[in-house]
């Protein structure tokens, strides 16, 4: 097994339906067989209790959620997340591949719901200060096609929201890709086969540069 003396985090990001739980394991398998430790996650959840917090998030109910009651509940499901998995696995030099993270919270509740973008930066450097992915591969696609691949299930809190608020969403993200080089944006509306080829290809060039201990 190859050790570094801190691991890497990698995030995956994008829309539902984008396709981020299906390549996951993809990244999984492209490091392992590198001879890294792997271990993925998501948000919101990953900790017994942070997943209780993702029920309660994503449960549909009559009672209008709060952006800043909502923003909040994220970040403290976040908080037990890096403090009781993310930051203990990187420092032992495990790699860390985790589904969303704080992107997801300037995209959603930033960009989708209109929470200020500098609370919310306050309020990520409050629940996991110093750590942030050190690559996110985001996964674009336009809000109508990929929620057409997930058509046959029983929707989310957020799966009903209006289509605006999911454009608004994907331009936060888009945004964000262009501002950041961390961030790479994949066309994620073509087959899967294309989009796991320009996944794989990320994966590489980051680890070209970033495998060194
Ligand atoms: N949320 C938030 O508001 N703020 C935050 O900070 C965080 C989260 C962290 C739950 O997240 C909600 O939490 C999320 C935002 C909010 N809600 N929304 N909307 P989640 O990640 O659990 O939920 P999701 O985004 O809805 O995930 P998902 O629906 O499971 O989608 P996915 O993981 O991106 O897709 P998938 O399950 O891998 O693929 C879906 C189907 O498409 C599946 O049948 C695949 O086989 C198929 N697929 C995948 N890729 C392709 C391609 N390329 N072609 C064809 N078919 C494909």
């Amino acid at each position: 097994m190859t050790r570094l003396s801190r691991g890497r985090f990698i995030t995956i990001e994008g829309g539902e339906g984008t396709g981020k739980s299906t390549n996951v394991d993809r990244v999984r398998n492209v490091l392992e067989q590198r001879g890294f430790d792997v271990l993925t996650t998501r948000e919101p959840g990953g900790t017994p209790l942070a997943e209780e917090i993702r029920s309660v998030l994503l449960e549909p109910r009559d009672e209008a959620v709060d952006p800043i009651a909502e923003t909040m509940l994220i970040f403290a499901a976040r908080a037990q997340h890096v403090a009781k998995v993310i930051e203990p696995a990187l420092r032992v030099g495990r790699w860390v591949v985790c589904e969303r993270f704080t992107d997801s919270t300037f995209a959603y509740q930033a960009g989708g719901r209109g929470v200020d973008a500098d609370a919310v930066a306050q309020l990520a450097d409050l629940a996991h200060p110093g750590v942030w992915p050190d690559l996110t591969l985001y996964l674009d696609a336009p809000p109508g096609a990929a929620m057409t691949r997930i058509s046959t299930r029983s929707l989310d809190r957020f799966e009903r929201e209006r289509r605006e608020f999911f454009e608004r969403v994907r331009e936060t993200y888009v945004a964000r890709a262009r501002d950041q080089s961390r961030i790479v944006l994949i066309d994620a509306s073509r087959d899967l086969v294309s989009v796991q080829r320009e996944i794989v290809r990320a994966v590489e060039r980051f680890l070209s540069t970033h495998a060194n201990p």
